[in-house]
């Protein structure tokens, strides 16, 4: 790993790039180029949690107390970047966890589940033995006591045609995903999944109850959001 001094302006950036690019047998190649698509998105937000995301947390967070079988999925970037994370996600909720990949090998899920192991979670996903109806990608491969039975899944990096078939299923869809544009799920939290997934664990734990939401609304909140900080952004910017 390049050494990335601590007083860099953009340690915590750099950092991330990092982890991904040191760990080949988690992350796809592909996944580097998702997570630059991501790091533009962060731009836009100013690298920081706006309003509208805290209250998809809280609605999140609400939805997976309620949930009877609740389950995150996980992909390389979010093992890569968040295990830690998503192991302390998933003991507060509880919360089954199951490796579900896009560009799947064995390999690479033996290499994402050991991970996971390695820092107290049995994530299911090596036996698929179930399957999402109408994926044609190796997603749909899941397993019947992870993705299979859950009542709401949160996948983190929303894959559109995954998450609208997890709904077709009669799921509650739950996403974190930097691209507002992203709009399939319930409910989708417009953020960086590290700083999102520690603010998630908080509101399950403070257990709070939250009224109704309105993800369109949600979506269009963090686009505004966007906008004005373009706008003050465009004006301040001193012209030659
Ligand atoms: O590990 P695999 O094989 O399942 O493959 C994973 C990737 C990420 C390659 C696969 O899921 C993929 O191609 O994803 P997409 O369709 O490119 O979508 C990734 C989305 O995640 C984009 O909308 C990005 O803006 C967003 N994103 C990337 N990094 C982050 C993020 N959102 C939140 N936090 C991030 N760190």
């Amino acid at each position: 790993m390049t050494a990335i001094p601590r007083d860099h302006p953009r340690y915590r950036s750099l950092m991330a790039r990092e982890r991904l690019v040191a760990a080949p047998e988690l992350v796809a190649q592909q996944g580097l180029i998702a997570h630059g698509r991501g790091e533009a998105f962060d731009y836009l937000l100013g690298e920081a949690t706006c309003p509208p995301a805290r209250q998809a947390i809280a609605a999140a967070a609400a939805a997976l107390h309620r949930a009877q079988r609740p389950v995150i999925s996980v992909n390389g970037n979010v093992v890569a970047l968040a295990a830690r994370e998503v192991a302390d996600l998933a003991a507060a909720v509880p919360a089954t966890v199951e490796v579900n990949l896009f560009h799947r090998t064995p390999a690479r899920v033996a290499a994402l589940t050991a991970a996971l192991a390695e820092i107290g979670v049995a994530a299911l996903g090596a036996e698929p033995d179930d399957c999402v109806p109408g994926l044609a990608s190796a997603r749909g491969l899941c397993c019947r006591d992870g993705i299979g039975r859950a009542d709401a899944v949160l996948v983190p990096l929303e894959d559109g045609d995954r998450a609208q078939a997890l709904r077709d299923m009669g799921k509650t869809v739950l996403t974190i995903d930097l691209n507002p544009l992203s709009r399939t799920a319930h409910i989708t939290i417009v953020d960086e999944l590290v700083r999102a997934l520690p603010l998630l664990t908080i509101a399950v734990e403070a257990r709070a109850k939250v009224g109704t939401f309105d993800n369109a609304a949600n979506r269009r909140a963090v686009l505004a959001f966007m906008a004005e900080r373009l706008g003050t952004l465009s004006f301040n910017t001193s012209r030659p």
